[in-house]
């Protein structure tokens, strides 16, 4: 059946072609099963979100994803229909006339996929019967207390019992081979049981970390350097999650390739799970063009605004630096203090604020985003935007008497007395305006009351250095500890509208198997930091030749000392601020020419690859595979005008202007980028990667 090749171009003409044997899907279902399907709660949703384009392009009718129903998710986010294939029909109504509930739908996101959605709820009554067959099959028990073990195994039985009731079906009708990919430990169990049922599928299973790296990064081990040293079942017992790992080694090893979503992780995996990935697959995005090829510029400028109006209302009555020469950093993610890295982000910035202090000219407002226990905003916060808008709307009212007087007055061929034109009321309802933003305390430093106030990790490390935002430090912090919403009366603003606002985003993870946040940045056009511990910048590395030119900084936290790391991380914040304006437009240029790279329509080729080759590895005889890697050894050449470090780029940049903030200066990007685009060519033209 594999006559056709499959080719995937690149999307810009640079990045490398990959051609594989087309799979016959007409003659094949896939199947993708994770937790997260419909239902978010972490990255995983990201990942099958946005790769669901690609996949049911690719696919069409025989694509399906599967995961648990709850309902107000499926209210809210799918559109119910009937199956169009008679087997899934059947086997749908298996179960549910043995009384558990299956829902059917399309996923309303970009490529509708279908999905499959199993009510845990209604099958819990089988729960005692399940753990005991989930004994007798693997030796594995489950303690009665772990709620998401039970419901995964719940889940996973009732997927198990699906795919026995289609192969029944498919064998009547000698239809076709069924290819189930399933994602992290939560999915574990449908794939373990099905292969213990000797289904006839095809598997692939991927994690995007593994339970005890997260346990003991989290733990403060010293991972990296001990993989090979941990006694890895006694650490998952002493955590008490020995029935979890269990769960997710043994759908490692069940699988007929297993995956992880970077090279990193792959080592983790191969020490803490005893196998060694077939396939990385990393994880891409659904990346959006816009037919003008700078708006994202216009973005981060509207966004930007947007972003300083909050700041003036914040530091209301100590705004005294200056707005235009203010950036915005921000973090944002699951609050894992150590895991996501704000210790040394916090460290960094109080070596940051000494050394702009010094220079004493930019100021860096940092937004810090991570979801902590709060009983709402604080009222402080809330008066200072309440302050803002009354000074607007007092400048608002003085201006519109202003103007009428001033258009009467020219009517009638004079030139306002300016020093009469104001009169006394209009004096008083100013100087009540700036009455109101006087303030005896210094602007807050979170923007809700924390319910754990004196314990938490980030409050606790911001008392440490001191950054309370007072008026001489440079560096000022907000901390808004829930995830941001276009609803929110404070900062009204959703995720992607607030990073395109911000000038660097700053992720400098311990743990991290991938880390989606500076990938959603590069394709924003908005420079990040990221570490060499991380998936994303392992990736960044090995397939970009200067990533700190594309607006990528790697903070080395693998071999280098913590001391070492805090002063790297500082000193890449300190040069970033000392870019003129006109270098960072050109460096938000380049960070986003990587979209392409990051985009699963090229990503995606890790996933076809990996699915043909669990096919070729339960159905030898009817598939072959090309066991050659797609990528191997492609690399992004450095971009042709800019020099490798951003400290460097201020000296020798061609188009860099000793007055700052020049934006009028004549300056051609779509040259500057064509230029680049020319020097990407020349080294794949020759086949020499740099
Ligand atoms: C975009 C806009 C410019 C604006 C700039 C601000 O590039 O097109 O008009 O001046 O953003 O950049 P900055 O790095 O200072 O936030
Ligand atoms: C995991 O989510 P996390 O933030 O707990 O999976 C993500 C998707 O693969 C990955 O980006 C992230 O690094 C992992 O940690």
């Amino acid at each position: 059946p594999l006559s056709r090749s499959l080719s995937m171009t690149s999307l810009s003409g640079v990045l490398p072609a990959w051609e594989e044997d087309e799979l016959p899907v007409e003659d094949l279902l896939l199947f993708e099963v994770a937790w997260e399907v419909t239902n978010k709660v972490g990255g995983i949703y990201t990942v099958i979100q946005t790769k669901a384009k690609i996949t049911a392009d690719e696919w069409g009718e025989n694509y399906y994803m599967m995961g648990p129903y709850f309902e107000q998710n499926f209210k809210t986010q799918v559109e119910a229909c009937e199956p169009p294939n008679p087997n899934i029909r059947k086997a749908m109504d298996a179960l549910i006339h043995n009384g558990c509930q299956v829902h059917f739908g399309r996923w309303l996101i970009e490529g509708s996929p279908y999905v499959i959605l199993f009510d845990i709820g209604s099958a819990a009554w089988n729960l005692d019967r399940w753990k005991g067959d989930l004994w007798q099959t693997c030796n594995i028990g489950l303690p009665y207390h772990d709620r998401e073990a039970n419901d995964s195994l719940i889940l996973g039985s009732l997927i198990a019992w699906f795919f026995k009731e289609l192969q029944c079906e498919l064998v009547l009708f000698d239809k076709p081979n069924v290819v189930a990919h399933f994602h992290e430990w939560q999915a574990g169990p449908g794939l373990i049981l099905s292969r213990s049922r000797k289904i006839p599928m095809a598997t692939v299973f991927t994690t995007h970390a593994t339970l005890l790296g997260r346990y003991l990064c989290a733990g403060n081990a010293d991972f990296y350097n001990n993989l090979d040293k941990f006694n890895i079942d006694k650490e998952a017992g002493e955590r008490q999650i020995y029935h979890r790992y269990c769960l997710e080694r043994a759908a490692v090893h069940c699988a007929h390739v297993f995956t992880t979503v970077s090279q990193i992780t792959a080592v983790e995996a191969n020490h803490m799970l005893h196998r060694k990935p077939d396939v990385v697959t990393p994880n891409g995005l659904n990346v959006k063009k816009f037919s003008a090829m700078h708006e994202f510029q216009n973005l981060h400028s509207t966004s930007k605004a947007r972003l300083q109006e909050f700041v003036r209302g914040h530091f209301y009555g100590h705004l005294d630096f200056n707005l235009e020469k203010t950036l915005f950093f921000f973090i944002a993610g699951r609050y894992e203090f150590s895991n996501k890295g704000a210790d040394i982000f916090l460290e960094s910035l109080s070596r940051l604020n000494y050394l702009l202090r010094v220079i004493n000219d930019v100021t860096v407002v940092v937004f810090i985003i991570m979801p902590a226990k709060t009983d709402n905003f604080n009222v402080e916060s809330l008066k200072g935007q309440a302050v803002r808008k009354q000074l607007w709307d007092t400048a608002h009212t003085v201006k519109e008497k202003f103007g009428t007087k001033l258009y009467d007055a020219l009517l009638k061929g004079n030139i306002p007395d300016m020093n009469s034109i104001l009169d006394r009321d209009d004096f008083t309802i100013m100087k009540r305006a700036i009455y109101a933003t006087q303030r005896h305390s210094l602007p807050p430093v979170t923007t809700h009351n924390m319910l754990d106030d004196s314990t938490d990790p980030i409050l606790s490390n911001v008392r440490r250095i001191g950054l309370f935002n007072s008026r001489n430090d440079r560096v000022k912090i907000i901390f808004h500890p829930e995830f941001l919403s276009s609803t929110s009366p404070l900062l009204p603003m959703d995720y992607e509208d607030f990073v395109r606002g911000c000038n660097l985003g700053v992720f400098p993870s311990y743990y991290e198997p991938w880390g989606y946040t500076p990938g959603e940045c590069a394709v924003m056009g908005i420079p990040s930091v990221t570490t060499n511990l991380s998936g994303f910048g392992c990736f960044m590395e090995e397939h970009v030749t200067d990533p700190a030119a594309y607006g990528i900084y790697i903070v080395d936290r693998r071999f280098r000392s913590a001391e070492e790391s805090c002063n790297q991380l500082t000193q890449f914040m300190f040069s970033f601020c000392q870019q003129s304006r006109r270098q960072r437009i050109i460096q938000r240029n380049r960070t986003e020419r990587l979209s392409d790279l990051l985009d699963w329509r090229y990503l995606g080729r890790f996933y076809i690859h990996a699915r043909h080759l669990a096919l070729s590895r339960a159905f030898p005889e009817k598939f072959k595979v090309d066991p050659i890697a797609p990528l191997k050894g492609f690399r992004y050449p450095r971009p042709y005008s800019v020099p490798p470090s951003p400290s460097a780029s201020i000296h020798s940049t061609p188009h860099h202007s000793d007055v700052e903030d020049d934006d009028d200066e004549p300056y051609d990007e779509d040259e500057e980028a064509e230029r680049d685009r020319l020097n990407f060519k020349a080294p794949l033209v020759l086949g020499a990667m740099p």
